[in-house]
């Protein structure tokens, strides 16, 4: 019989799903339960090859555990709600809630031929209402814990997708979605305090097992910055504003060194500095036009180091620099940003980049306090001191951003930038004119949507109240089934044109109110769907503490690397909310985290429809089967990395399991009696029975690791010798395909089922290698007497305390040593030496 995978696979989905075999139990005896997880899909209606490469591996890896001996929980769901889904179904005209239940129905479909072990009962959509019920909920926990509040806001506005963004939502200046240019608009929002959790998500992360990179990038994107808030004096205090506190200017820098080196300071537009002086600036009409221009400009293109900068200087009035006493202009330009440290900076042109472009742009002084190291130590140098002194005049038209030592500096010069940062911060201090801070990059997270397909924000707006929440017994706040869905131009939201659903009693006076018509970022829904997992039919809670407590937190997750700020960090920013308020009891959602890369098409270049180089994996399983699907994306490169997707890589991992099959069958036909027995280590297959052991150990550490690639090679190889060795025994074509079952589930299935018995390959146990067959080299073994090496002997590399003792006491020369003479013990290195101490 040849191999037919679409004869084999269809038939063993059938007989799992109907055995139930992947149902995860609460408890399982003698296991330890594992949690492995992998990012759920949104309803896009194809499961493309990026899913399959996500989900593929990651089953193996699944697989491998519950083999290993853990009573794995690996379940899927649906991220139902959202713009693409949204934006997907305006295109075809179909209302977002049919076309995602029609995409979820086909992707099930689609998910199951790859023969994972989801255990379906655990399916969690995140747009049902019995899941967006506990959405709101959580909303409701944060609101009542200070943590969701309404503000007006400078937000990013899709105009393509007619929609406030988050701030990580904004890619490079564009729609994460629609990719259209994204513009400031104030608007008033609904956000999420996460800026109060910056410090906690900084905390502890060294003890994720997380990519690095991906931990410096979330680092990096809360931007933890360490400075000191300096106080600049305004030069006639007496001067009437309509502010009396107004007589300083703040500034946040991260330089205090440099103070003596600050020539001006600069306000960003919105500084509340232009209003309270207005009387007093004497080109306020110039000032102000300004200010409108730099309205006009999004964040990234204010921040944006290539384009010029451009500011207007505050006539009529002046600050000094508490360091020097100097008296220093004061200038507004739009490179300071508001929301940033006190949206005022001390500029000092010679050792910052963007003050120095402006500096020369505006012909400001500039002066230089920090001398680089090595320049001083040249000048110091008599002959290179000619030399040196060109260089530094040199240095004057250019801009040194290094450490280094402090010159023009009063006091301090000759200390090192960053001691003299400490101490001048601690002089100014004592004058009361400065303080340490610490600020963020981090901003608060803006989650509503005025977009349909989300789940409703459970407030109300009462004329007499204020802002209500809907009580929980109230929830869930049903999405109404609308037919006009579609947004608007103005960022109204659709559901403010249902009356039956605006129009509301108020909670609290039962007077006319009205219901908040914003609805809620999907990536609030996906910050704890790995909750619901665990308990996902619960109505009384959003998942009981007890389940909880077996499932969580994630053992293994997996997926892609392009949440690094906003799902992670979300969902990290959740779990350690819920667990403050007392719902959860650790604070890190994911233990372990692992990202896969991305596949190319088979030209090399990235898919896409256009250059007509995508893989459709339904096509591939068709023709090769799920099992060669799957064993090629593992075989591809390493899985982090991703690859090319080849042709001939696909076939030859179809032919590859082709001969286990060949192999298998062939091998039943002989009907080897007495094979069962197991190989001794001295018979015909020695050779054979050590490659075979030297696979498992190899297989093992390398899923472990995620070197999926390495482990196919290596059952590769072993499938090559077996045949050329002209076959195997029944015991190690055994062994083959429980290596081999994690990647090819059905394949090994069949075969098993076949030829070796009637029960399920998925529910036996991982093979374990034998150390001693597959030792074959020896190490060189150290014998001190008292930290001296007195012999070398031949041993085996994992020789153990013991026997080192044994070996080391059976040598001559040793014994010589040992002689009248008593041990008081050994010190062993494994692998290395072993140091016997003497009297
Ligand atoms: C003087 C100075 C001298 C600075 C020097 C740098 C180098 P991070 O590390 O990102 O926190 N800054 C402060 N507030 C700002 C704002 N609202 N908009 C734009 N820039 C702002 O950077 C802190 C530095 O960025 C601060 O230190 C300040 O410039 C600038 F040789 O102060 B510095
Ligand atoms: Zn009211």
């Amino acid at each position: 019989m040849p191999y037919q995978p679409n004869k084999i696979e269809k038939k063993w989905q059938a007989i799992w799903d109907k055995a139930g075999i992947y149902k995860t139990p609460e408890k399982a005896k003698r296991k330890k339960n594992f949690y492995h997880l992998v990012m759920f899909p949104y309803p896009s209606g194809d499961l493309h090859i990026g899913h399959w490469y996500n989900f593929g591996p990651a089953d193996i890896y699944a697989r491998f555990k519950r083999m290993s001996g853990f009573n794995v929980m690996s379940p899927i769901g649906f991220d139902g709600f959202g713009l693409p889904a949204e934006n997907a179904a305006i295109k075809r005209n179909i209302h977002p809630k049919d076309w995602t239940f029609q995409n979820i129905k086909r992707m099930r479909g689609q998910l199951k031929s790859m023969g994972n072990i989801y255990d379906w009962q655990r399916e969690v959509i995140t747009c049902e209402p019995d899941y967006y019920k506990w959405t709101q909920w959580m909303f409701l926990q944060l609101y009542k814990a200070g943590l969701a509040y309404r503000a007006k806001t400078p937000a990013n506005w899709c105009p393509g997708c007619k929609t406030i963004l988050a701030n990580e939502q904004a890619v490079e200046g564009k729609c994460e979605r629609c990719s259209a240019e994204v513009r400031q608009k104030e608007v008033e929002q609904w956000l999420f305090k996460i800026t109060d959790y910056a410090e906690p998500l900084l905390k502890n992360m060294e003890k994720l097992d997380w990519p690095e990179r991906t931990k410096t990038m979330q680092k990096n994107w809360i931007g933890r910055s360490v400075g000191a808030e300096l106080k600049f004096k305004m030069k006639n205090e007496k001067c009437k504003t309509t502010n009396q506190n107004e007589k300083f200017i703040n500034v946040f820098t991260t330089r205090a060194d440099t103070i003596f080196g600050a020539t001006y300071l600069v306000v960003a537009p919105e500084h509340k500095i232009i209003s309270d002086y207005e009387l007093q600036i004497l080109n306020i009409k110039e000032v102000k036009e300004y200010i409108e221009k730099s309205k006009k400009k999004t964040e990234l293109e204010r921040q944006t180091e290539a384009k010029e900068k451009t500011g207007v200087k505050l006539e009529g009035i002046m600050a000094i620099n508490p360091a020097n006493g100097k008296e220093i202009p004061i200038f507004v330009a739009d490179y300071v940003l508001t929301n940033y440290g006190t949206g005022a900076i001390m500029a000092v042109p010679a050792h910052d980049q963007r003050d120095f472009d402006f500096a020369k742009k505006y012909n400001l002084p500039c002066s230089k306090v920090i001398q680089p190291p090595e320049l001083a130590r040249r000048i110091t140098n008599p002959i290179d001191r000619a030399i040196g002194v060109q260089e530094v005049f040199g240095l004057e038209s250019e801009c040194y951003e290094g450490e280094g030592e402090l010159i023009n500096s009063g006091q301090f010069n000759g200390q090192n930038s960053v001691e003299a940062r400490e101490k001048i911060g601690l002089w100014l201090a004592e004058k009361g004119l400065a303080k340490k801070q610490v600020n963020y990059k981090l901003r608060d997270w803006i989650i509503s949507r005025q977009r349909y397909w989300g789940a409703p924000i459970p407030m109300i707006n009462c004329e007499k109240c204020g802002w209500v929440p809907v009580p929980e017994k109230d929830l869930p706040v049903l999405l109404p089934n609308i037919k006009d869905f579609k947004p608007s131009g103005e960022g109204q939201s659709p559901l403010s044109k249902s009356p039956k659903f605006v129009q509301i009693k108020c909670p609290k006076c039962k007077g006319n109110a009205q219901r908040e018509t914003d609805t809620m970022d999907t990536f609030v829904c996906s910050s704890w769907y790995f909750l619901r997992y665990a308990d996902p039919k619960n109505k009384n809670t959003f998942a009981s503490p007890k389940k909880l407590q077996n499932w969580l937190p994630v053992n293994m997750y997996i997926g892609g690397a392009e949440h690094t700020v906003l799902h992670l960090l979300y969902a990290r920013f959740f779990t350690k909310v819920l667990k403050k308020l007392g719902f959860l009891n650790f604070s890190e959602p994911f233990s372990c985290l692992r990202h896969q890369g991305i596949i190319l098409g088979p030209d090399g270049q990235k898919m896409s429809k256009s250059k007509g180089n995508v893989i459709d994996p339904d096509s591939y399983v068709q023709k090769y089967g799920a099992d060669a699907v799957r064993t090629y994306l593992c075989f591809m490169g390493p899985y982090a990395q991703g690859g090319a997707w080849q042709m001939k890589g696909i076939v030859g991992v179809y032919r590859f399991l082709q001969r286990v099959w060949d192999m298998a069958m062939k091998n039943e036909k002989r009907k080897v009696k007495n094979d069962n027995l197991k190989c001794k280590i001295n018979d015909k297959g020695e050779w054979l029975n050590k490659l075979l052991h030297k696979t498992i150990k190899k297989v093992t550490e390398d899923i472990e690791n995620f070197r999926f690639n390495t482990a196919i090679s290596s059952l590769m190889i072993l499938v090559n010798e077996m045949q050329a060795k002209g076959g195997a025994s029944q015991e190690q074509i055994k062994t083959l395909l429980l290596l081999l079952a994690p990647f090819a589930p059905h394949i090994t299935e069949e075969l098993w089922n076949k030829n070796i018995t009637q029960s399920s390959i998925h529910n036996e146990k991982w093979p374990r290698y034998n150390p001693k067959i597959i030792v074959d080299e020896t190490i060189s073994l150290v014998i001190q007497i008292n930290g001296k090496a007195r012999e070398i002997i031949q041993a085996a590399p994992d020789i153990s305390e013991k026997s080192a003792q044994g070996l080391a006491l059976s040598s001559e020369k040793v014994r010589k040593w040992l002689e009248g003479r008593k041990i008081i013990k050994t010190i062993f290195v494994p692998g290395k030496l072993i140091n016997i101490v003497i009297s």
